[in-house]
């Protein structure tokens, strides 16, 4: 495995940020040069993100991606890995979705925290509660700028900012009125019809982990997380992809729900 030079950070980041705004496919990194280090595909996801800031997006949370079975054997990828979510990725509860223009959109069902204070450092399951006000249900859209969602590399998908591209926040309640999370019942539902099953803990064994965890990735990089951040604790259950007409929604036991509807095609 080779270092990335700074001239090559910054041109993964141009093709993908073009990628994503011209909504054309490319062809994975790794495919062409090589494996590259986690380390570098991050320098890739943060170098794409300043882009994006240069357009005016701000940054408004984190998203974990890869901590459950079912996304890591989906993916084919077993690592636990985090992306930046910004305020034009945020969808509107019970609204439409516009397929126009996306790639393989998917949805997938997350769990969502809201920080109430700046962390870094290490951070224990049992504080999770404290430092974050609300937990809620919510819908994440998946699409890589990747020929056909595949061919994947771990750097590759943390260069594409986590695969990202929407998030709608869903029904939440006060962090304490839930003891047990691992237990709840988390389902994704297509027009109705139940498509996947799983409970909280099929998230790092405790979804509240995934924050514990995201603490420690940006740590890693001298990084805290801002207070007020939204952040998805990754997938429960495997994605399913997105179709015109289609009602998604995601129900949370004992939380509630988050839906959307599409609209329109690729
Ligand atoms: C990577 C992103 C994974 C999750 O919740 O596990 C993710 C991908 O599936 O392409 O968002
Ligand atoms: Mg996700």
């Amino acid at each position: 495995m080779k270092n990335l030079s700074v001239d090559q950070i910054e041109s993964f980041a141009h093709t993908l940020h073009q990628a994503r705004k011209n909504k054309q496919e490319i062809e994975p990194f790794s495919k062409i040069h090589g494996e590259y280090s986690l380390v570098d595909s991050y320098k890739v996801q943060t170098r794409g993100i300043d882009l994006r800031k240069a357009d005016g997006e701000k940054i408004i949370g984190y998203k974990m991606g890869l901590t459950s079975k079912a996304k890591m054997d989906q993916m084919g990828l077993h690592t636990p890995i985090f992306g930046v979510l910004t305020e034009p990725m945020q969808v509107e509860n019970k609204k439409t979705f516009s397929l126009k223009g996306h790639l393989h959109p998917k949805t997938e069902p997350e769990i969502y925290f809201i920080t109430n204070r700046e962390l870094s450092g290490s951070l224990n399951v049992e504080e999770v509660p404290l430092v974050c006000d609300r937990i809620g249900v919510a819908l994440e859209i998946l699409d890589s700028r990747y020929q056909g969602f595949k061919y994947f590399s771990l750097p590759d998908v943390i260069a594409d900012n986590a695969s990202s591209s929407h998030f709608v926040l869903g029904d939440s309640v006060p962090s304490s009125t839930v003891l047990d999370w691992s237990a709840l019942k988390i389902e994704l539902l297509a027009d109705g019809k139940v498509q996947e099953t799983a409970t909280g803990g099929a998230i790092l064994g405790n979804p509240l982990k995934s924050l514990c965890e995201l603490v420690s990735l940006l740590g890693a990089e001298g990084r805290s997380l801002p207070q007020g951040s939204i952040v998805l604790a990754g997938a429960a259950t495997t994605a399913i992809a997105l179709s015109t007409g289609q009602k998604a929604e995601a129900k949370l036991e004992s939380v509630g729900s988050v839906s959307f509807t599409v609209v329109d095609s690729l």
